[in-house]
């Protein structure tokens, strides 16, 4: 397992290089360039700027969360073959620092979704929050307000760049459907396959967040253990791979995110790990990573790591708002930190008990 912590950049992130060289055991982190629109090629210079602040550190950058992919990709309208070719240019620029995998997503306009970004729990502390009536009556242009005005911060997944033209595109996918999507992912990852093999980088897709569609009337496909193989066998090789966010997956109880883990492993290339907690109405909040917190096994999510004896990356996924802490929504330096420590409590004993040591 290689440890490996989200930071947004310098001067973009409440959490700086410093601070996560101070949690024990990461050895990377999990970066993008956050400004760039989707669609657009990243600048070699930019690329570099961020090996070289990484390196100060001892810090991997091998993997990417997120290259964004442009609407028009997930949309298969003509003008998708320019944005893949950037797409691939891209990819071969990554490849030169030394990228491993890259984290991206295809989900309709939005990234993850969530009702409330600062809920209260009971210990005080706040966390990110779904209410799935509320989802039924907020309207796109409320719910994006309500994302973007509460953090001082760009909030990774609600970027400006893809909410702009908002009514046009949710128009424009009105008439896209599941197998359409499906089917646009498979001509995207057939263009990219040549570039990812050259460069030895894996592209690992994330769950969609929360894992169902019709929200706004959006189709969505990255959602359960079916549609995962399905998007396997789009193009089965080795570069098609996932992104593994028991949180994502796990907000709809019928997922069995250790069943699912299990099941997809050899294709699993980065591991979110979080845990929610799920009402009986179908509400759910993000909790503390651990077990008894939330409503999923993960303990379970780490020993079926564990047990394939897993090389590739892992990363805390959101952490609820402690300690008064001014941070990104979800992503403050804290619960994150504690997280890993609880990730390894039950790596290291899992070691301890095979007499690795
Ligand atoms: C939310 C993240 C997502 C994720 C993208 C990957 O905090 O898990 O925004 O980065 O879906 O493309």
């Amino acid at each position: 397992m290689n440890m490996t912590f989200r930071w947004y950049g310098k001067g973009n992130d409440s959490v700086t290089l410093a601070d996560i060289k101070q949690i024990p055991g990461v050895d990377g982190v999990v970066w993008a360039l956050h400004d760039m629109p989707a669609g657009e090629v990243w600048p070699m210079e930019r690329i570099q700027e961020v090996k070289e602040q990484a390196d100060e550190h001892g810090f991997n950058i091998d993997v990417v969360e997120s290259v964004n992919i442009h609407e028009s990709i997930k949309m298969g309208t003509p003008e998708r073959d320019k944005y893949i070719e950037n797409y691939i240019e891209t990819i071969n620029r990554l490849g030169k620092v030394g990228v491993k995998v890259i984290c991206y997503n295809f989900m309709p306009v939005f990234d993850w979704v969530r009702t409330e970004l600062f809920h209260e729990l009971e210990d005080g502390s706040t966390a990110l929050f779904f209410n799935k009536e509320a989802i039924e009556t907020i309207s796109p242009q409320a719910l994006v307000e309500l994302v973007t005005s509460k953090s001082e911060y760009t909030v990774a997944g609600w970027e400006p760049e893809r909410l702009k033209e908002l009514n046009t595109v949710l128009d424009a996918y009105k008439n896209v459907t599941e197998d359409d999507l499906f089917d646009n992912l498979k001509y995207f990852l057939t263009a990219i396959g040549p570039a990812c093999a050259a460069n030895d980088i894996k592209m690992a897709i994330h769950p969609d967040d929360p894992p169902w569609g019709g929200i706004f009337g959006l189709p969505r496909i990255v959602t359960n253990k079916e549609n995962l193989k399905r998007l396997i066998e789009l193009v089965d090789e080795p570069f098609n791979g996932l992104t593994l966010c028991t949180g994502s997956l796990g907000s709809n109880p019928d997922n069995d995110v250790v069943d699912i883990i299990k099941t997809y492993m050899d294709r699993i290339y980065f591991g979110h790990v979080r845990n929610v907690r799920i009402y009986d109405n179908g509400n759910f909040v993000e909790t503390s990573h651990r077990t008894q917190d939330g409503s999923l096994d993960i303990q379970g999510v780490m020993k079926a790591y564990h047990d394939a004896d897993f090389q590739y990356y892992i990363r805390p996924d959101h952490g609820r708002h402690l300690w008064n802490e001014d941070c990104r929504p979800g992503y403050g330096l804290y619960d994150r930190a504690l997280g890993i420590m609880y990730m390894y409590g039950i790596w290291d004993t899992l070691n301890r008990k095979e007499g690795d040591k």
